[in-house]
């Protein structure tokens, strides 16, 4: 376990508090509302969460015990029967939200589409029958598979009406990832599309799939959905592949939600780990509902007449909790944009704000440096005075970045909410309440109501203010993952025992260093153990070590993260090559082509450099603290002596 860093930010104390005009028409107005909330909730969570729970959402039935913790196993809401997406579209109908938009998408190329409640409702139903025709039953998991295009939200809304749990899979893994998710949630239909376009090029989504299932690679799945988005030819094999199109028009528009157990699931995503094969994170449906509605609802304070938007993609958390379920729970506009930054339109985020208006605006610190060296002349060329607040994720934002955020984007006026959380915790678990919070730059600063957040050594003992330590969750919340899909074992060991229970106490162990302040603010420094973080997706340093081993060429490889002014992280890999095999420019460049093939485009290496040899432990553990050093450039800190072969670190300095 590497020691948390605590020097970068120990300096920073400048504060930031809301203006009078925008904590007054907030929710929560000052500082005491917070703290009079935070300490209510904490005194009993769970009679908070089943407080809101009965006034936020709809309820077939209501639940008989609102936690059952057996730990690290807990059950939120039991006996309760809900279905969220009739909390995210049905219970909207009778209403005047009915005819608000719900989603509003803008397609790379320029054409858009706004979609209404009541129109969401109505192709999120025909959708469910098509599956349903396809013979998808309640349990049943299906694959989607998607580029950012309205149909990826419909698919997930269908999939949890009919209580289908889904794995939505990043349209920029490759086929070989596909497979390995596929296989393990044992899909039985991928719901995928022609192609998508993705900096002006077309990415090709549907022949991945059919690589993926190729000589029956994916036995379980029956069938597979394509939406027609790039009219590319495609193979249609048939039988199997049917599109969506015209599935569609033969569906009846009628399909009432199935009353779900509160703890059926809801949907497995698969995020990168310690070990080698990305963990199937378990998600359920009620505590997940609630946790991920209330969380957008006050984080954000929307209001009735917010366009809102986060620019994340589907295929991670926080396009699932917070580009579909919470926005659409709320009965909010959710912007979906399916474009990125590119050479050929480097000012659209700011094109997107200006023609819809937007006023909320959620996106990660990585993007918010590749704007800073875009400069200032293309925000500034934009009519930006919609928005009102703005918000980050994914990784540490640098003070700087903040800074220029809040300045140039917020000018000057909008609050930034830096909202720590993971795949794991469903929902935001530290981030300012923006009419009652004051920001730091680059702390998450308090944590939610309901979350009994610490900083702790690894015996599990609180560490004193402004020490590095692990943070932890010490009680379960709602939104929090039930398990690792079909792996009891690996939830409980790589989650709940790094740091001991005591007393039957159990705490959660997120894998991040952090320090508290001595005003309760905390600051997150990143992770601890083999997760690396580029331009804020998290990748297993061993996912990408067994791709290059997987190389005829490779004989062993060692992967750290390696500091990058943009992407925050970049991957750099030590490899050492098989007895005949030489090192050559194109041998590098060929290992980053199989890494791209084996994971995807993020995981390319930004660096590979050739070994006789890696500095190991006498039991032969390679020392990642070595190798992170000399990525970096860096002195060797720390003992050697440990290490077997002590003139294998003089041969990697001279290698650099
Ligand atoms: C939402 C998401 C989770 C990891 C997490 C951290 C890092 C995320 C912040 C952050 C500092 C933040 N899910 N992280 N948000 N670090 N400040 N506001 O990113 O599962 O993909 O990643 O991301 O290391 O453990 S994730």
């Amino acid at each position: 376990m590497a020691e948390p860093n605590i020097e970068s930010i120990l300096n920073e104390k400048r504060l930031f508090a809301p203006s009078p005009e925008f904590a007054q028409q907030s929710r929560f107005k000052s500082s005491e509302d917070y703290e009079a909330l935070y300490q209510q909730a904490a005194a009993d969570p769970a009679a908070f969460w089943a407080e809101l729970a009965e006034k936020e959402l709809h309820w077939f039935k209501k639940w008989d015990t609102v936690l059952d913790w057996q730990p690290p196993f807990a059950k939120w809401f039991v006996g309760g029967k809900t279905n969220i997406s009739y909390n995210c579209l049905d219970r909207h109908l009778t209403t005047w939200r009915r005819n608000k938009a719900a989603l509003i998408w803008e397609g790379e190329s320029g054409e858009s589409r706004t979609l209404t409640y009541a129109q969401l409702h109505r192709e999120v139903c025909q959708i469910a029958n098509v599956l349903k025709n396809l013979g998808v039953k309640k349990g049943d998991r299906v694959g989607i598979y998607m580029p950012m295009v309205p149909e990826a939200a419909i698919a997930m809304l269908a999939c949890a009406r009919i209580g289908a749990p889904h794995t939505v899979i990043f349209g920029g893994f490759s086929a070989e990832a596909l497979k390995d998710r596929l296989l393990d949630a044992e899909a039985k239909v991928v719901i995928t599309a022609d192609g998508g376009f993705r900096k002006d090029k077309v990415v090709p989504l549907k022949p991945a799939v059919d690589q993926a299932l190729a000589n029956n690679g994916v036995p379980s799945v029956e069938n597979v959905l394509v939406v027609q988005r790039t009219k590319e030819d495609v193979l249609m094999e048939p039988g199997r592949d049917h599109w969506w199109h015209e599935r569609q028009a033969e569906a009846s528009a009628d399909c009432p939600a199935e009353e779900m157990d509160s703890e059926d699931m809801l949907f497995i995503l698969y995020t990168s780990g310690t070990t080698g094969k990305p963990k199937g994170v378990v998600h359920t449906t009620g505590g997940y509902n609630l946790y991920t509605h209330i969380t957008f609802q006050w984080t954000f304070d929307i209001k009735d007449t917010d366009v809102y938007w986060c620019t994340a993609d589907v295929g991670w958390i926080t396009g699932h909790s917070y580009i579909v379920y919470g926005p659409l729970s709320n009965g909010a506009t959710s912007l979906m944009y399916e474009g990125v930054p590119r050479p050929s339109n480097p000012g659209c985020f700011w094109d997107v704000v200006q023609k819809y208006g937007v006023n909320i605006f959620y996106t990660a610190p990585t993007a918010i440096r590749a704007f800073i060296k875009m400069g200032e002349e293309l925000p500034n060329a934009r009519d930006l005075s919609s928005l009102r607040l703005l918000g980050t994720v994914g990784e540490p934002i640098n003070p700087e970045a903040w800074m220029w955020y809040h300045r140039v984007i917020g000018g000057g006026r909008c609050p930034i909410v830096d909202t720590w959380w993971q795949t794991e915790t469903g929902g935001f678990m530290i981030t300012p309440l923006p009419g009652a919070i004051s920001t730091k730059p680059g702390s998450a600063t308090r944590p939610f109501p309901g979350i009994l957040a610490d900083v702790v050594d690894l015996e599990g003992n609180p560490v004193a203010d402004n020490e590095g330590g692990y943070l932890v969750v010490k009680h379960p919340w709602p939104s929090m993952m039930r398990t690792v899909y079909g792996n009891d074992e690996r939830y409980r060991r790589t989650y709940w025992e790094h740091i001991p229970p005591k007393d039957g106490q159990y705490v959660y162990f997120a894998g991040d260093g952090a320090r508290r302040d001595e005003d309760g603010y905390f600051w997150v420094m990143g992770r601890v153990d083999d997760v690396i973080n580029v331009s804020g997706h998290r990748l297993g340093t061993m996912e990408i070590e067994s791709a290059l081993v997987s190389h005829p060429a490779v004989a062993e490889a060692a992967v750290v993260g390696r500091k990058d002014d943009l992407k925050g992280e970049d991957v750099f890999a030590f490899v050492t090559l098989e007895g005949n095999c030489k090192p050559s420019d194109e041998l590098k460049e060929e290992l980053k082509r199989h890494v791209v093939k084996e994971i995807g485009a993020i995981a390319r290496p930004g660096e590979i450099r050739f070994a006789d040899a890696l500095p190991k432990t006498r039991s032969g553990k390679i020392i990642r603290r070595f190798l992170r050093n000399l990525a970096s450039g860096e002195e060797v800190a720390g003992d050697a002596s440990t290490m077997e072969d002590q003139s294998v670190l003089e041969k990697l300095r001279e290698g650099a």
